[in-house]
């Protein structure tokens, strides 16, 4: 908790703490505790080598769009996040691709969704080396994760420019339904072509990974992966099988898209009249 970990200074929002250079304490009273808060994960992930310096970038542009989402999640995104669990509730082998941000951010989460799905982790990175992994690995442990994947037999992906195309024979190579949140666009486009169901958390509906994905969630990650354990909660019973069915048969990613447009559209419209 970080502000057990900080000096407390009565009547300041914030302030620089003891060993570090760049976190700050948050007030639970500050407008912005709940963004400041997830900043603080991923700049204490950067300053562990869990996550990439890209990474924090990466983030700023999710903000970005969240900020046209109003900072909620939307019905739209509820009912993407209920598909994509009903995806990996049916599926025969799941697997859940965590790279460096989702890593920092919700290590907890991660642990929850897992050991109530038995779902693998594969830490799969963009940015890749094996220290990164290994620390990756490491917090993932700490935090609850028990099957964790990192790579021992790795498999290249063609046509994939990235440190991506990367995978392990045991994991995402293998698997016939992957989740991969703030995933990257030619990846994602490549393990569909491979006939794989691509699922994705993107704050940005414009995104390739958005767009070449089986179901997009445009949500927070750390919001839907809420989203995901009550569902998951409910209907992780063979009785549900038929409404997980029948949730996977009616949607269309490429409907849910443009309703997560209009929803960007509709809130800008609204603030300029
Ligand atoms: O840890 P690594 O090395 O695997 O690198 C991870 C990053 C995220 C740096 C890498 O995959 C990358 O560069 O991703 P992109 O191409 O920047 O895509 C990340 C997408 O996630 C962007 O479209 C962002 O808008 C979106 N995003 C960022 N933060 C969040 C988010 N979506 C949901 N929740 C967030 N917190």
């Amino acid at each position: 908790m970080f502000v057990a970990e900080y000096l407390y200074t009565k009547g300041c929002e914030a302030l620089y703490i003891k060993n570090s250079t760049s976190r700050l304490m948050v007030s639970e009273r500050h407008p912005r505790y709940k963004s400041l808060t997830l900043r603080n994960k991923l700049v204490h992930g950067y300053e562990k080598g869990i996550t990439s310096a890209h990474g924090l970038i990466a983030h700023g542009r999710g903000e970005a769009f969240d900020y046209l989402l109003g900072e909620q999640t939307s019905e739209n995104a509820f009912e993407a996040t209920n598909v994509a669990c009903a995806y990996l509730l049916t599926a025969s082998y799941p697997i859940l691709s965590v790279n460096g941000n989702t890593a920092a951010l919700i290590p907890e989460d991660i642990a929850k969704f897992c050991a109530l799905t038995a779902i693998p982790v594969e830490i799969n990175l963009f940015h890749r080396s094996a220290e990164r992994i290994t620390r990756i690995a490491d917090h993932l442990h700490a935090h609850g994760v028990t099957n964790v994947l990192t790579g021992h037999d790795v498999i290249k992906l063609d046509h994939i420019a990235s440190e991506r195309a990367k995978m392990d024979r045991d994991g995402i190579f293998k698997a016939d339904v992957v989740f991969a949140p703030l995933e990257d666009g030619d990846r994602a486009q490549a393990l569909t072509q491979l006939g794989k169901i691509v699922l994705t958390v993107d704050l940005n509906p414009l995104s390739r990974t958005a767009v070449t994905s089986t179901v997009t969630i445009v949500d927070e990650v750390t919001r839907a992966m809420k989203n995901m354990i009550s569902f998951a909660k409910r209907f992780q019973s063979d009785n549900n099988r038929d409404v997980l069915e029948a949730l996977k048969v009616n949607f269309d990613n490429t409907t849910n898209l443009k309703v997560a447009y209009a929803i960007m559209q509709k809130r800008l419209q609204s603030l300029a009249r």
